[in-house]
């Protein structure tokens, strides 16, 4: 999992809008794309059929851009504009994807069936704090009643995501529940979509915008297969009757973070700098030193351990990258 362009990347990508400066153009949002075939938003709010000019490189959800008119009807995307921030994730051949661009908010949507792994959540919380962007974590189907092990470690890990700060809802697309503070929560930004397949983003995009239940955007963006829809493709809606827009994106099963920065791990783990402040040596590694108040306070149970367990992994993993 990597969500942010290394610095060549950036700069290849600032040289391509420059290239196409001369060209006079008008403003647009990308909504999808399918392959070089991408539909676009146009300041009018219409959505149209339109082609990447080749060297911009790959487009996403939500990057603006400028378009002009081709010969025939089409319309031919010129320009990009600098991206705030990139979403990049793994496709299913391990090829770097750019999934959304210019993102406020990642909505992280878990659901008791199926239940996300606790570390590959807070993975996706590191990921969204380093973008930056805000976590939302959704519990979607509260309608449904997990087994007592499952009900268990849902309490436990959302109590402990909710001490640190991060905003969680309880909804249910099925009875509604819940999603009028859903909405207030989206409005006036451009959020996306992350979790598990099947925990249901697209059906929270079709309760929340018209646009999701548009045909000709599903059919590009959805395969269907033993009758589940599974999304294959990041698509932008917008939000019924308020500002800003919501990407329902493919599912993702796992999110592992190849090259996490330490400071971006700090920010995912509050509680545990907040003892750490206590350790006797200020560059503790809290594995075997002495006066070590972050050990100390998991072997108490102040501090949870899943949560020292995987931090511990993290911190490792960002020292392996530093050394190389
Ligand atoms: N019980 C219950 N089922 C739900 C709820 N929301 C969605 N579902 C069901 O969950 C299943 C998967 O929903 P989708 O919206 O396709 O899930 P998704 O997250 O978009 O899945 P991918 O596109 O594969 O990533 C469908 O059968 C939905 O009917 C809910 O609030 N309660
Ligand atoms: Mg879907
Ligand atoms: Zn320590």
């Amino acid at each position: 999992m990597k969500f942010r362009l290394t610095e060549r990347q950036q700069k290849t990508i600032a040289r391509r809008h420059e290239s196409r400066d001369d060209i006079d153009t008008q403003p647009g949002t990308v909504i999808t794309h399918h392959g070089t075939e991408l539909i676009i938003e146009t300041a009018a709010g219409r959505l149209e059929r339109a082609n990447a000019r080749r060297t911009l490189g790959a487009l996403a959800p939500g990057d603006h851009i400028g378009w002009r008119a081709g010969e025939e009807g089409k319309l031919i995307v010129e320009r990009v504009e600098p991206r705030q921030n990139t979403l990049i994730r793994p496709d299913t051949h391990g090829k770097l994807k750019l999934m959304a661009a210019n993102l406020d908010q990642v909505l992280i949507v878990l659901a008791p069936l199926p239940w996300m792994n606790p570390n590959v959540v807070e993975n996706l919380i590191l990921a969204t704090l380093d973008l930056p962007a805000e976590p939302l974590l959704v519990l979607n189907k509260i309608d449904l009643t997990p087994d007592a092990e499952t009900a268990h470690a849902m309490t436990h890990e959302l109590a402990l995501w909710q001490a640190q700060g991060w905003p969680l809802l309880r909804v249910s697309t099925h009875t509604g529940g819940g999603m009028p503070a859903l909405r207030t929560a989206l409005d006036g930004k451009i959020s996306m979509m992350v979790g598990l397949s099947g925990v249901g983003k697209t059906s929270l995009a079709r309760a929340l915008t018209a646009q999701a239940a548009n045909a000709a955007i599903a059919e590009l963006s959805t395969h269907s297969q033993e009758g589940q829809h599974t999304t294959r493709h990041s698509t932008l809606f917008r939000l019924d009757g308020m500002a800003g827009g919501l990407i329902d994106a493919p599912g993702v099963r796992d999110f592992s973070l190849n090259a996490p920065d330490v400071r971006a791990i700090d920010r995912a783990y509050p509680d545990l700098i907040e003892q750490a402040r206590a350790c006797r040596f200020a560059n503790c590694s809290h594995e075997a030193e002495p006066g070590c108040a972050v050990r100390a306070a998991v072997t108490e149970g102040q501090l949870d351990e899943r949560r020292f367990a995987h931090y511990q992994t993290l911190r490792a993993a960002a020292r392996g990258t530093e050394k190389r």
